[in-house]
């Protein structure tokens, strides 16, 4: 899904600066717009990676791929001297439900994710690169492919760039399809031809990555950052947006709004404004819950949403978290049973089996779940819920575990009532709304 033509006035167009030209994608108008000159300037004038680094850190990038991890300490933890192949690795694995913002930066401003990249290849001295991007998207896998042949044809990626001893290899990876690929570890086997499952972490991508070697893994958004952090400094990244959380998001807003479609604004945006950019709750109903991060970030009631503002720290306050900025927005018409038992489907059929907590515990949520929504349920079956979440979160290899739970946990937590009624009625509280 894509929807960039809304409000653009109102956005912050960092990661998807091209939008606004007649052609987005194309190498021509990067360039226009000041493309490549970052790294052309970093490798022809040999800036030192600690420099590098050093902005990174001041500018408060944090991973955007759901976890947040600050970007520039990550990057500090590649071995600076090793005798062999280091590696670069970009996650557009996007596959969990109501994300949608890493595909859009590949289809209207690839480029600059290749820029990224590439300075951070440099940083790192990384030869070889990357972008692993979800099996089920082909259109944005072809267009990826066809503007690494372009820069691969200008010399921004290659051997020996720009006259210099840097060379750069990248490679698109189509994936598998699995949710489970976008888990770090799970897309390194997977790149390396293994059947996608987490690896234990410790040890950690950095020293035991692709092949075993030293690897640095970012999300889409992470990478397509940094030629605008390069050119501006860290300090003016850091002041788009808010203490802790530097520079914009995308937000990738779906579900009951006049508009869904990628917004990109300042962190610390109110809530409201940009529900306000995506025209409002739509058919003029009321506002009834929003999942702000994507299905593994707490569901937050109307009341704890409204406000909050758009950052770590200000949704961490509000109770829930920013994930990967995958908001779903859920109208007064919304059965909370029926969204739960969908989002509890999911998990349940992506878990990949490696821990019983998880391959086990997410068909029992599931079906419990199913069990109330098909009149069947029990009042115990609330408590049952809650029991087997807390029993998969923190004892799995991977994170699916918890994500799976946090949904339970949340939509039981604020939609009690609602439960209960399903329950002893048989039926949802909501279902004769139009
Ligand atoms: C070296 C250490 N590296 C941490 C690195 C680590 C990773 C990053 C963050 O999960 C979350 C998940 C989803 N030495 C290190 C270290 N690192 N300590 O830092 O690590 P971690 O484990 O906190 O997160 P993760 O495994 O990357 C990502 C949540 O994001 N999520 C997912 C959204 C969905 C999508 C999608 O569909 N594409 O992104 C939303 O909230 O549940 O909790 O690189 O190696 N000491
Ligand atoms: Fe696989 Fe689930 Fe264990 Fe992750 S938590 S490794 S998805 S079984």
């Amino acid at each position: 899904m894509t929807a960039l033509a809304h409000n653009l006035e109102k956005q912050t167009l960092v990661t998807l600066r091209t939008i606004t030209e007649p052609h987005p994608g194309s190498l021509d108008t990067y360039v226009k717009l000041g493309g490549y000159a970052q790294l052309k300037r970093i490798v022809t004038e040999k800036v030192k990676a600690t420099d590098i680094i050093t902005q990174i850190k001041l500018s408060n990038l944090r991973g955007r791929g759901g976890a947040g991890f600050p970007t520039g300490l990550k990057w500090s933890f590649m071995p600076r001297y090793y005798d062999g192949t280091k590696y670069l690795v970009c996650n557009t694995d996007e596959g969990e439900p109501g994300t949608f913002k890493d595909r859009d930066i590949i289809r209207y401003n690839p480029h600059q994710l290749i820029e990224g990249m590439a300075i951070a290849a440099y940083t790192l001295g990384a030869r070889v690169g990357y972008n692993y991007i979800h099996g089920e998207i082909w259109e944005d896998y072809e267009i990826f492919e066809a503007a690494l042949a372009e820069a691969r044809a200008a010399g921004y990626i290659g051997e020996n760039l720009f006259g210099s001893n840097f060379s750069f290899d990248l490679h698109a990876v189509h994936g598998y399809g699995a949710y489970i690929c976008g888990e770090e570890t799970a897309l390194i086997e997977s790149i390396e031809g293994k059947k996608g499952q987490p690896r234990f972490k410790p040890p950690f991508p950095a020293s035991f990555g692709v092949f075993g070697k030293p690897t640095n893994v970012n999300n889409t958004e992470s990478y397509a950052s940094i030629p605008w952090i390069m050119q501006h400094g860290g300090e003016a990244f850091q002041n788009l947006g808010v203490y802790n959380s530097g520079g914009t998001k995308l937000f990738s807003v779906s579900g009951h709004v006049v508009n869904p479609g990628n917004y990109e604004v300042r962190m610390g945006t109110p809530f409201t404004e940009l529900l306000e950019m995506a025209g409002g709750i739509w058919k003029g109903r009321e506002l009834k819950a929003v999942i702000p991060g994507g299905p593994s970030t707490a569901v937050m009631p109307a009341k704890n949403i409204l406000g909050a503002t758009l950052d770590y720290d200000g949704l961490s306050k509000a109770g829930s978290s920013l994930g990967a900025g995958s908001m779903i927005v859920m109208d007064d018409s919304t059965c909370m049973v029926k969204a739960l038992k969908r989002l509890s489907y999911f998990f349940f059929e992506e878990s990949c089996g490696q821990c019983t907590p998880c391959r086990e515990g997410t068909g029992w949520l599931y079906r419990v779940i199913k069990r109330i929504s098909e009149g069947q349920g029990r009042m115990e079956d609330l408590d049952l819920l809650t029991d087997v979440s807390s029993n998969i979160s923190g004892r799995t290899i991977c994170a699916l575990g918890d994500a799976a739970a946090t949904p339970v946990l949340s939509f039981v937590k604020h939609f009690r009532p609602e439960f209960e009624y399903y329950i002893q009625h048989g039926r949802s509280m909501v279902e004769n709304r139009e």
